[in-house]
């Protein structure tokens, strides 16, 4: 027996925000796969998302990539998610695919470029406003590839004023998040590549400016519990991107390469207060290159209830005891005890009392929904820079 009912109420405020670019064909830089009934438009994706918040309950916000996701009226595409149960979620800019910015965007040294990102930033706020969404993420390409192309310095003053000018249109609703990553795809230096630098430029910007996490953005071993627990303890932490990683930014499934580190960052963020809190958004950031999408997607959002469970169940009374007496096996112990805690059996059954399937994959491979988008879709849309 487990102390999972005294868990539950806590999973049930659980909203992991899907990423629309999952649901169109994505590959990497040598080649895009095509899928069967792969969503080719952005109606078709956020059909696609809304099946995988029927099934699990736990994904009921999509998130949008401009210029991926651009239509005609942003209105119809909301009126549409919302009659199907699910709302639209963080914009997301997109300044790494046009040749104007190939030595740089915000941080170009030429302020005609600069403003040209400034205005598509403001493109994306103006999206914001009609899809009622809240967060205006931000991650940028830019850096330089050789020692010497490019003023460091200067950059990062470039940035900042740019940022400035953005958030200056940001809404009293709105948040301005800013990703990191250590590289790619610049290779010597990366202008924002880790928490210190976003910190350092959203805390210059003010309250509505927060940091994102993206799980795969670190390099090889660093400890990003650590981050997490940091940023919270700053009242910065924003978001997560949530994906996987064995080598670089792989962008696989959440939670597929190293579930312990899941369980240590989901720990974190309870301990420090982010877990059922609007201000910490969850979200994935993945692509589903040979894998099915929309099973990929419910793989992932189970992956991370799964291990919140398990994180949840951490007994941190006796955590705190055994840690101030010293104990250093045994505050082990009672963190590992939870983390080797099986919950999928209470799992399934907690989600039938909540009028869900008690094994949401079997469900929706058991719909049809899959073979009828396979027979009435052709030529996928694509969804990312792997093109
Ligand atoms: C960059 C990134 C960022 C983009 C997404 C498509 O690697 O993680 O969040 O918006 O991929
Ligand atoms: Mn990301
Ligand atoms: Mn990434």
């Amino acid at each position: 027996m487990t102390q999972f009912p005294d868990v539950a109420p806590q999973l049930a405020q659980q909203a992991i925000e899907l990423p629309s670019w999952a649901f169109g064909n994505s590959g990497t830089r040598f080649k895009v796969f095509g899928s069967a009934g792969t969503a080719r438009d952005p109606f078709e994706k956020i059909a696609d998302a809304a099946q995988v918040h029927q099934y699990t309950g736990l994904s009921p916000s999509v998130a949008l990539h401009i210029p991926w996701d651009r239509v005609e009226s942003f209105a119809d595409l909301r009126k549409h998610a919302e009659d199907l149960g699910v709302q639209l979620g963080t914009i997301n800019s997109n300044t790494f695919q046009d040749d104007e910015y190939k030595l740089g965007a915000l941080t170009h040294t030429d302020a005609k470029i600069r403003q040209r990102a400034i205005d598509h930033h403001f493109e994306c706020i103006d999206v914001m406003n009609e899809t009622g969404s809240r967060d205006l993420k931000i991650w940028l390409a830019e850096g330089t590839n050789y020692p010497g192309q490019g003023d460091l310095r200067g950059r990062q003053d470039r940035l900042a004023e740019s940022l400035a000018t953005i958030y200056q249109r940001i809404g009293e609703n709105q948040r301005l998040v800013l990703e990191y990553k250590f590289f790619e795809p610049a290779f010597y230096h990366t202008d924002v590549p880790d928490w210190g630098t976003s910190y350092t430029q959203v805390a210059a910007l003010g309250e509505r400016a927060v940091v994102c996490l993206d799980t795969g953005h670190h390099a090889p071993g660093t400890n990003i519990e650590f981050i997490v627990m940091q940023l919270l303890r700053l009242s910065k932490l924003g978001s997560f991107d949530f994906n996987s990683r064995f080598y670089a930014d792989d962008d696989l499934i959440v939670g597929a390469a190293d579930p312990f580190q899941l369980f240590r960052i989901l720990f974190e963020v309870i301990r420090g207060g982010g877990y059922g809190n609007p201000d910490v958004a969850f979200m994935l950031d993945q692509c589903h290159n040979i894998e099915q999408k929309i099973p990929g997607q419910i793989r992932s959002v189970l992956n991370v209830q799964e291990m919140t469970a398990r994180a949840l169940l951490v007994d941190t009374q006796a955590l705190a005891a055994a840690q101030e007496a010293g104990e250093v096996l045994a505050a082990n112990q009672i963190f590992m005890d939870a983390f080797y805690t099986d919950v999928r059996g209470d799992l399934a059954a907690w989600r039938e009392t909540r009028g869900l399937p008690a094994d949401p994959m079997k469900a929706y491979l058991e719909s049809g929904y899959q073979q009828q988008i396979e027979g009435d879709r052709v030529g996928g849309a694509q969804a990312s820079w792997g093109a």
